[in-house]
C-alpha cells in the first residue's frame, strides 16, 4: 500500500519485479532444477526458515513455463488416506495466507467443492473420505440431490439422464487461485532473499563422484553444487536418469481448456468421477474445464478434438444449457504419474541429492507445503515428518499410498 502511494506521488514506472538472469557463479550451496511452483517454494522457504541463501534455481524456460500455468487452480484436501489428508490440509492451510505473507494478490477463492457420485462405488468412496476427513478435524461430509440443488442450482439434477446424481462430498474448502501469481510471488521473495533465478538455463546433467552430486551440467556451463533437488514435474524421469536412478513414474499428457468468459453464474468447483470432468468458474469469468488424462504415456503438450468432444459431450449432460458457450483455449501438460497417486518426496540412492516428483494431476494444491517440506528436508538432510510417508522407499517397502480414489482426474 505504501509503495504504492510513494509510486503515485513520484511516478514512473514500477521498478522491475524480479532481477534480469545474473551470471552463473561458480559454486552454490543448493541447486534447485525446475522453476515452476514447487522449485521456488522450495528456494523461498529455504531463504526464509533456515537461512540458505547461496541458491540458484535453474529453468530450462520462462518461469512457470511447465504445469504450474498449465493446471486447472483446484486447491483441497478432501483426501482418502490419513498421509494424504494431513499433507493436503497444511497446503491448504498455507494457501489461506500466501497473499498476505508473499504480499503478492494470488487471487485465492475459497468456492467450495463437490466431487458428485452416480454410483453406489461413487458414494461408498464418498462416504469413506468424508469419515476420514472428519475424524482428521478436515470439513467435508456427504450431501444428497436436495443439498446439491441448493448449493448449485444450475447442476442437471434430473433423474433421466444416463447418470443420475445420487449424492456428493462436499468440502466448503475447496479454492481456486491465480497459479502463475503463486510461481512469481514465491520467486520475487525468494530473490529479494538473495536466491538466484536462471530462467533458459536447461540441465543437461548431474555430476556425481563416489555416489554424492558434486555438481550441475547446463546449456550454460557447469556449476559446482554442495546440494541439489530436482522439481521438474514431466520431466522427472529423465533428470533421475541423469542422477542414475529409476522412478516408478510414467508420463501421461493431461488436457485442459477454457471458455469464453460469461457473467458468474458457477460458485463451487464440480468433479464428476464417473463422467470424467471437473469445471470451476474463474474470476474473469471463463469456464475452466477439464477431463480425463490422455489414454497413453507420452512427452507431448499437443492438444486433440477427441479431448474437447469426449469432455464437451459430458459437461453437456450436467450443464445441458452451456450448448453455445465456445471454447477458446486448449492446452495440456504432462502429468508424472505414480501408481499409488501420491508423490515421490525425499531422499533419493544418490547423497544430497533430493526429488520432489510424482504429482501427476495433483501437484498444484501442494505447491506450499511441499516448499516447507522440501526445504526442510534438503536443509536438514532428514524427511519432514508430514512428505515422510512419500518416500521413494515406500516403493521397495510396499508402503504405497493409495490416492487414486481421491483424485478428482479420470484415468
Ligand atoms: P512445473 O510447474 O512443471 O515446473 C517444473 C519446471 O521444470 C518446468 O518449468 C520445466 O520447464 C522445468 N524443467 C524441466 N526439465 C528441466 C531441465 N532439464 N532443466 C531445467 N528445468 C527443467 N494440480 C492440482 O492440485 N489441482 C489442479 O486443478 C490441477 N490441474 C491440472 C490440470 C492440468 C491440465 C495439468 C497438466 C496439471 C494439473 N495439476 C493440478 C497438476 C499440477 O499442475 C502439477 O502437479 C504442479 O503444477 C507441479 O508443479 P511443479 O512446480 O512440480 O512443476
Ligand atoms: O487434484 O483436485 C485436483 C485436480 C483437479 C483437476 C486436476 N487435478
Amino acid at each position: 500500500m505504501l509503495d504504492l502511494l510513494k509510486l503515485g506521488l513520484r511516478g514512473g514506472r514500477p521498478p522491475r519485479q524480479l532481477p534480469a538472469t545474473p551470471a552463473l557463479k561458480p559454486t552454490y550451496d543448493v541447486v534447485i532444477i525446475g522453476g515452476g511452483g514447487h522449485g521456488l517454494a522450495c528456494a523461498y522457504y529455504l531463504a526464509r526458515n533456515f537461512g540458505i541463501t547461496n541458491v540458484a534455481v535453474l529453468e530450462k524456460g520462462y518461469l512457470a513455463s511447465g504445469n504450474t500455468a498449465r493446471n486447472t487452480t483446484i486447491v483441497r484436501s478432501n483426501y482418502l488416506t490419513p498421509d494424504g489428508v494431513r499433507f493436503y490440509d497444511e497446503s491448504v492451510r498455507l494457501f489461506g495466507n500466501l497473499s498476505h505473507e508473499l504480499d503478492f494478490n494470488i487471487m485465492y477463492g475459497e468456492r467450495g467443492h463437490l466431487t458428485l457420485a452416480h454410483t453406489d462405488a461413487a458414494m461408498r468412496t464418498a462416504r469413506w473420505r468424508a469419515e476420514v476427513n472428519q475424524h482428521l478435524g478436515v470439513d467435508s461430509s456427504l450431501v444428497y440431490p436436495d443439498d446439491i440443488a441448493r448449493l448449485c442450482p444450475e447442476l442437471n439434477l434430473r433423474d433421466d439422464v444416463r447418470y443420475p446424481i445420487l449424492g456428493a462430498l462436499y468440502h466448503p474448502p475447496g479454492s481456486i487461485a491465480r497459479h502463475d501469481a503463486v510461481a512469481w510471488g514465491y520467486a520475487q521473495r525468494a530473490a529479494e532473499m538473495g536466491v538466484e533465478i536462471h530462467t533458459h538455463t536447461e540441465v543437461t546433467g548431474i555430476r556425481i563422484e563416489h555416489n554424492r552430486v558434486v555438481g550441475i551440467e547446463t546449456n550454460r556451463g557447469s556449476i559446482a553444487c554442495g546440494k541439489a533437488m530436482q522439481a521438474v514435474a514431466g520431466m522427472s524421469s529423465e533428470l533421475a536418469r541423469m542422477a542414475g536412478f529409476r522412478l516408478p513414474i510414467r508420463t501421461i499428457p493431461l488436457q485442459a481448456c477454457v471458455s469464453e468468459a460469461v457473467k458468474p453464474f458457477l460458485d463451487p468447483i464440480i468433479v464428476s468421477g464417473s463422467l470424467h470432468i471437473y469445471v470451476s468458474q474463474s474470476a474473469r469469468g471463463e469456464l475452466v474445464m477439464g477431463g480425463s488424462t490422455d489414454p497413453y504415456p507420452l512427452y507431448s503438450t499437443r492438444s486433440t478434438l477427441e479431448f474437447k468432444e469426449d469432455l464437451m459431450m459430458h459437461m453437456l449432460e450436467l450443464f445441458p444449457f452451456i450448448g453455445s458457450l465456445r471454447v477458446l483455449r486448449q492446452w495440456a501438460g504432462m502429468a508424472d504419474m505414480t501408481p499409488d497417486f501420491s508423490p515421490v518426496m525425499g531422499l533419493t540412492p544418490v547423497e544430497n541429492y533430493y526429488i520432489d516428483a510424482g504429482w501427476g494431476t495433483w501437484g498444484f494444491k501442494a505447491t506450499p507445503v511441499s516448499g516447507t517440506c522440501m526445504a526442510e528436508t534438503v536443509a536438514t538432510g532428514k524427511p519432514h515428518r508430514l512428505c515422510a510417508p512419500f518416500s521413494l522407499e515406500r516403493f521397495y517397502d510396499y508402503a504405497q499410498v493409495g490416492e487414486k480414489g481421491a483424485a478428482s482426474v479420470g484415468h
